[in-house]
């Protein structure tokens, strides 16, 4: 397996977020990635390489996933920020305004904060200094990921980066992403010759922007296995009816299980997913990688141990398809190398 790792990771460290009403430390660290880094080294993974050759590569395929006036806002912010009081700069960006129901979506206001809040979906994925630089190295750790794989140089890699991708949708943040790495290495996938692209998603959470990326395209498969939204974040999306739209009817499906599922119940799940993925012939296959269903993850409810990651890594390995990982959710920062080393060894092995 090949490691893509985002060495610019560390730029982004958002201070706080907003929780309950009140601003508390971020749970999504620099020390997260560092330590799946560390515990992968430590399992004897030795293909690591950086990303800095896939920019140009980058640069071209982001517009495909995201709107040019996200993208534009997102690199950006950080300077329109800082310019409005000198003081900002040692505060981070959160929104504090969002259109509901009823307004407008059709007009982007002027205003610097009410575009902060049109492009975002919570308040708990603050825009720092190097958001910026680091989602985008991350975002070319997973094109770069996506090509040795469809190169055929490796059966399959990982993109080692944060912020993490899967919430970020065309034209939205939260859910601390900001690009969306799972969509774009499916999209460098389907560009270098795979016909039939499955994103099978095990975070957590609902992967809501990577199934409102593809709900619309009936070339890419977005599969996502998290908690119930009726009691779960991101709450007002990932029901099992929503099977995507137009040419993409039929081709998202997600399995919303209770807080308090185990893993028995969980696998059952992913064996359903699994089949999907086989069902459909895909030819690739991108997993978007939360570790945060462990049963110690501080902001999760999911019980899944350390050894249950051995099975996922297995049981997705038996699907035998060119595989990208992009490095998700996963709070439990005690647990969160060892168990992304269980399911990669598991997956490398099998
Ligand atoms: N209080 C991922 O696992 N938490 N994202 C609520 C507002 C959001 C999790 C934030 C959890 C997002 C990639
Ligand atoms: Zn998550």
């Amino acid at each position: 397996m090949r490691i893509v790792v985002n060495h610019r990771h560390a730029a982004h460290a958002g201070r706080q977020e907003m929780h309950r009403g009140r601003l508390v430390d971020c749970v999504e660290t620099p020390a997260r990635q560092d330590l799946v880094a560390q515990a992968l080294q430590a399992a004897g993974f030795s293909d690591c390489v950086t990303a800095d050759d896939a920019r140009s590569a980058t640069l071209a395929l982001l517009p495909r996933i995201h709107q040019a006036g996200y993208l534009q806002f997102l690199e950006t912010a950080w300077s329109r920020w800082c310019a409005l009081a000198p003081t900002n700069a040692a505060q981070d960006l959160l929104p504090d305004v969002w259109p509901t129901r009823g307004m407008r979506h059709d007009r982007l206001p002027a205003n610097f904060a009410a575009q902060v809040g049109y492009h975002a979906f919570d308040s708990g994925s603050p825009i720092t200094a190097g958001t910026w630089s680091a989602a985008l190295q991350g975002a070319c750790c997973a094109v770069k990921a996506a090509h040795a794989v469809a190169r055929g140089e490796v059966r399959s890699a990982l993109a080692l980066t944060r912020p993490p991708g899967h919430h970020a949708g065309p034209d939205f943040f939260g859910g601390y992403c900001f690009l969306n790495n799972a969509a774009l290495a499916a999209q460098a996938l389907r560009d270098a010759g795979a016909q039939r692209v499955a994103v099978l998603d095990i975070d957590y959470h609902h992967g809501n922007g990577t199934q409102a990326i593809f709900e619309s395209r009936g070339d890419v498969l977005t599969l996502s296995i998290h908690g119930d939204p009726q009691t779960e974040y991101p709450f007002f999306i990932g029901h099992a009816d929503e099977l995507g739209q137009g040419e993409g009817l039929g081709a998202n499906r997600n399995w919303p299980l209770p807080r308090g599922t185990g893993f028995r119940a969980w696998r059952e799940a992913l064996g359903e997913a699994i089949d999907a993925v086989r069902d459909w012939q895909a030819d690739a296959l991108v997993v978007p990688m939360g570790l945060d269903t462990f049963h110690g993850d501080p902001i999760s409810g999911f019980t899944l141990a350390t050894a249950d990651f051995n099975e996922i890594g297995a049981d997705l390995a038996a699907l035998h398809l060119p595989t990208v990982f992009t490095l998700e959710g996963g709070y439990a920062t005690s647990a969160i190398g060892e168990n992304a080393a269980e399911l990669l060894c598991a997956f490398t092995r099998s």
